[in-house]
């Protein structure tokens, strides 16, 4: 037993690197439950949130074909595709809180298309809250404009994006990360982004791929990383590990256990002690390994998706869509209190 890990955790003292470490090496997966629950439960309580939300992918066309991804193409390859505006609004029906907008790097689109994608949206659905673009596509959308960070994020905002999502981050370590996506920003990019998003009042999430060829020590340094911008800026909304699918990839191997699943959001839990939420991502946990992970520390379960391109390309043997009963069943199930939300983590009326 580390007793001395769960003496720490009751003097409310902060976790370090050997700490985690020591967590992630722990064979005692019930007893590392029980401490990322309680801290869940300082954290929120019974509540496990959700959102409806509409995932939209505009274009699978990538500059930067990482090794792990089997949704990006290049331009002209078979299954790539575009999306326009119009056929984008086309799909999003008035249901939706949020819609979750990601997509490739397109080598022609201009920062133009990006600011009238998302206004026609507002302009459509001015109550829908807009999650929008990885740090990746941010980096891209200041080089091609030319304007710098804050200016670009600035425009988005005043065009109608209301927060971001976490992708991209991938895993910080640079060795690793020169071996699974040599042409994505860097670790120090993808931080600096997010802290200027912040800065300029854009609220985002962050994730952690894992399961492919990192080690535990490369998963600690990366929530110690993100922690250290946490306590800079307090603009994390939500934590998502991202459970790594091998299909159809250039890295391939064989992705993370269920164990290994649960055992990193529970240490995400405790190490990250200034990031509001943990959420367990059904679409690749599986529905009921994420409702497992309610018991390991994860509060929010994203929300209905609709539409998943991302890891369906990679293997996903998950639905694509879930309806709120489903959702509000998987929460009871595991004991919780069913929250829905919406972008900002402010409660809906039924
Ligand atoms: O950045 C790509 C990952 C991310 C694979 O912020 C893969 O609320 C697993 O970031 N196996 C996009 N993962 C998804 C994402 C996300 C999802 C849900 C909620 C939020 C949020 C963010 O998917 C990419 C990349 O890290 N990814 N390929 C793969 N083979
Ligand atoms: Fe492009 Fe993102 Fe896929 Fe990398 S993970 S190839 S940046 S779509």
């Amino acid at each position: 037993m580390l007793y001395y890990i769960a003496d720490k955790l009751d003097r409310k003292e902060r976790l370090d690197r050997a700490d985690a470490l020591a967590l992630f090496e722990w064979d005692d997966i019930f007893a590392l439950g029980d401490m990322a629950e309680a801290a869940a439960l300082r954290h929120n309580g019974d509540n496990v949130y959700f959102v409806r939300n509409h995932h939209i992918n505009p274009t699978n066309i990538c500059l930067n074909r990482c090794r792990f991804c089997a949704f990006s193409r290049s331009e002209g390859e078979e299954g790539a595709y575009e999306l326009s505006i119009e056929e984008i609004l086309h799909k999003i029906g008035k249901q939706y809180t949020e819609l979750h907008i990601v997509g490739g790097l397109h080598p022609e689109w201009s920062f133009d298309y990006y600011l009238e994608l998302i206004s026609s949206i507002k302009g459509a659905f001015p109550k829908t809250h807009i999650k929008a673009f990885t740090a990746v596509e941010i980096d891209h959308f200041s080089n091609i404009s030319g304007f710098s960070l804050k200016e670009t994020l600035t425009q988005l905002k005043d065009h109608g994006l209301d927060a971001m999502p976490g992708g991209g981050a991938e895993i910080f370590s640079e060795e690793v990360r020169e071996r699974l996506c040599p042409e994505k920003i860097s670790a120090v990019r993808w931080l600096e982004v997010h802290e200027a998003a912040h800065n300029v009042g854009i609220k985002t999430n962050a994730t952690m791929l894992y399961g492919h060829i990192e080690s535990y020590a490369d998963r600690v340094d990366h929530l110690f990383r993100l922690r250290e911008l946490q306590d800079k800026t307090k603009g994390l909304q939500a934590f998502i590990p991202l459970s790594y699918h091998p299909k159809n990839t250039d890295t391939g191997g064989g992705g993370p256990s269920g164990i290994d699943d649960l055992r990193t959001i529970a240490v995400s839990r405790l190490v990250l002690d200034n990031v509001p939420h943990i959420k367990a991502y059904w679409i690749m946990l599986g529905e009921k390994m994420a409702q497992t992970a309610l018991l390991f520390g994860a509060d929010d379960l994203d929300g209905t998706v609709i539409e998943e391109r991302i890891t369906h390309s990679a293997g996903a043997v998950t639905g694509e869509s879930l309806t709120v009963d489903q959702i509000r069943f998987l929460i009871e199930r595991a004991g919780k209190r069913p929250v829905e939300r919406d972008s900002f983590y402010n409660e809906q009326s039924k």
